[in-house]
């Protein structure tokens, strides 16, 4: 039996010798490379923090001493150490979450996985210990020097460090990495404190040769210990966090799991706020990670162990659609640049900054900041691409309102993993943004249903040079075409399973706009016959559940007319008169429920006095567990059969009590 497999709980690591930690590591990282290679996961950067996550765990005590993982996406090795060794469902339905999971043990506090978050929530929990009297408690934080690349851990710094009575230990995981190298002055600062290693040799060297020395010897070591801080400048600079006030330990090699105790331990008897610095390798000890030039295995599909290679070679995906068309959007406009806050790769830039190196700016992971810098670039006469995961835009909710959209400024935001997304769980499903960003003014919101649409609603994106544009995508392989009859207004017609809806009166968007400033209704629809029993507004990559709606609809004897309205914000002027010749009308996206694209269909319905009675499919307004999306969309009842069943009632109902004309 493997040391491992001997490890029910922390305190099983506190009779190990140094030669048995060495190799629970080794052990850990063996592990590691054989479960996550069967399911995917984050790989790279748990091999970095093997040695120190051991290291914490044996000088502190969890849960009574709290960790907080910033990201949550390095806590594997604290799974291992608490408890959870079946790894075999990591990522799945009702198996091991990629984060820390409350639910799943006592050991696990913060689970946001939203960068840049620990210290803020460190200084919390610290806080309430000190006001609690619980003074025999710390909290110990890891971050990455990716995630303090993020303005909320310097808020958090600029807290912590002016509290001296805090017991809260930083520990930087410095892999010099977020997905690509740490981007900005404060990389540079910790590059620079990583390769002058020398003042902690110096000072043992000195105090050792000074002792020795008779007489002179003691006062001069005090001496050059008192003027610490100018020394420390001098043999490495690492000003910045001694000048906060916050006590600097390191730089300390965290693959030398001693060291790295060592540390810990000093920084415990500190009593107050302490960085503990360790520099580690992302991908340690496993051989195809380490190589991986692009980001070290930060995050893998199911790979082949013994080659790091990918079982399954992935289809064309929504990501590399929109990077390719970037480069070709890049070589016809010169003012086009883009924004990618660490996530070059993951959003599909690579391509573009090989090409346009200098028209490509890695911000960190600073989402608010990528967006204000966007509204500068626009000022000075560029038209900027901010590519984000949808999630993440949320952080930047603020910026987007009053930075970009009150100045009419034109920038693009092109909002990866938008819906439903899996097994990142709760906090990485895209079903925020169509509803936070309904409020915004003058934004216009694209969701394009195939990679045709996605190519061509980036460049109407890019076209609107007095207001923000967004184009929101899904996650994963982009499924084959779905082709339009026609349009209505701005809106593809998919299926017009009744009469000919093209005959339809549209208004254009000045004469809708009149309208409704007159507060006119719609009236064009009155005595005539309905076009077909269900209007289905698809929003984005529904259009294919959309279409199998239509077609269960159809075996039924409903019939349906499906349109997807390509620019989901401003609601489309020609939906409400068509909305009127349809009995009831059917919207649905991969959006939350509330105030999405549904909720704005169903008010300007009503601005335009279009009583169909409507029902609005979309995600529930609940954190979702960690899935395949396939499941959640059947948990969640976003599916064809379930939403055809829904409508198929409602239909039935109607002909039962026909809704009296008004
Ligand atoms: C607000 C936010 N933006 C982007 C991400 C995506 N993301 C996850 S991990 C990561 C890099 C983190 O780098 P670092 O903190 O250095 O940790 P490492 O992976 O190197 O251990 C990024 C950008 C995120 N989780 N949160």
């Amino acid at each position: 039996m493997g040391l491992l497999e001997q490890i029910s709980g922390p305190r099983d690591l506190d009779a190990l010798s140094p030669a048995q930690l060495r190799q629970l590591a080794a052990e850990i990282r063996e592990f590691l490379v054989q479960a996550v290679s069967r399911t995917g996961g984050h790989l790279g950067p748990n091999l970095g923090v093997v040695e120190l996550t051991l290291a914490m765990h044996r000088v502190f005590e969890s849960p009574r001493d709290t960790f907080v993982f910033d990201t949550g996406h390095q806590s594997y090795v604290h799974k291992l150490l608490t408890g959870r060794q079946d790894f075999s469902t990591l990522r799945q339905k009702d198996g091991l979450a990629g984060y820390p999971s409350r639910a799943e043990s006592e050991h696990d506090v913060v689970e946001n996985s939203h960068a840049s978050t620990s210290l803020s929530w460190a200084d919390g929990i610290a806080r309430a210990n000190t006001v609690r009297g619980l003074r025999d408690r710390h909290v110990v934080a890891v971050i990455g020097d990716g995630a303090l690349t993020g303005g909320m851990a310097w808020e958090a710094i600029n807290n912590i460090s002016a509290a001296e009575d805090r017991r809260l230990v930083v520990v930087v995981n410095d892999n010099g990495r977020s997905y690509s190298p740490t981007i900005g002055g404060l990389a540079n600062h910790l590059a620079t404190l990583r390769t002058t290693r020398g003042y902690e040799q110096f000072l043992s060297w000195g105090k050792e040769a000074l002792q020795r020395t008779p007489v002179v010897g003691q006062p001069l070591f005090e001496t050059l210990h008192g003027a610490k801080k100018g020394l420390k400048d001098f043999i490495a600079p690492q000003g910045m966090f001694e000048d906060l006030g916050l006590k600097y330990l390191g730089p300390i090699d965290g693959h030398d799991e001693q060291a790295v105790e060592s540390a810990l331990r000093r920084a415990k008897n500190f009593g107050g706020p302490v960085i503990v610095h360790c520099l580690t390798e992302k991908g340690r000890g496993y051989r195809p990670a380490e190589q991986h030039e692009e980001d070290h295995f930060h995050g893998i599909s199911v790979i082949h162990p013994d080659t790091g290679l990918p079982v399954k070679s992935a289809g064309l995906d929504w990501t590399s659609v929109f990077g390719e068309e970037m480069v070709a959007l890049g070589r016809e406009r010169e003012d086009v640049v883009a924004i990618t806050a660490a996530m070059l790769h993951p959003v599909g830039l690579g391509p573009f900054a090989k090409e346009f190196p200098e028209r490509t700016f890695d911000v960190g992971i600073a989402e608010q900041h990528a967006a204000v810098s966007a509204a500068g670039l626009a000022t000075g006469g560029l038209h900027p691409v901010v590519a984000l995961y949808a999630t993440f835009l949320n952080r930047a909710f603020d910026q987007v309102l009053m930075d970009v959209a009150l100045h009419r400024c034109g920038v693009t935001f092109m909002l990866d993993r938008a819906g439903v997304t899996g097994a990142d769980g709760a906090s990485h499903n895209g079903m925020w943004d169509m509803s936070i960003l309904q409020v915004v003014p003058g934004l216009r919101i694209a969701a394009p249903r195939d990679a045709d649409q996605l190519r061509l609603q980036l460049r109407e994106a890019v076209d609107v040079d007095d207001a923000p544009t967004v184009v929101r995508y899904s996650k994963g392989a982009v499924g084959p075409a779905v082709p339009a009859l026609g349009r209505i207004g701005g809106m593809d017609v998919l299926r017009a399973g009744g009469a000919d809806p093209f005959a339809v009166q549209v208004p254009s968007q000045t004469q809708a706009q009149d309208r409704a400033g007159a507060g006119e209704e719609i009236d064009e629809a009155a005595g005539q016959e309905p076009l077909a029993d269900v209007l289905l507004v698809s929003v984005g990559a529904m259009a294919p559940v959309c279409l199998e709606v239509a077609d269960l609809l159809a075996a039924e004897g409903i019939s349906a007319t499906v349109v997807d309205p390509r620019w989901v914000k401003p609601v489309d002027p020609a939906l409400p008169p068509l909305a009127a010749r349809h009995r009831v009308v059917v919207t649905v996206e991969d959006n939350g429920r509330a105030g999405g694209v549904g909720s704005a269909v169903s008010q300007a319905l009503r601005d335009a006095a279009v009583d169909v009675p409507l029902r609005d499919f979309g995600i529930p307004q609940r954190f979702l567990d960690h899935a395949k999306p396939a499941e959640i969309f059947a948990e969640i009842g976003l599916t064809g059969p379930d939403i055809a069943r829904q409508v198929i009632a409602l239909v039935s109902r109607l002909d039962a009590e026909p809704v009296p004309q008004i």
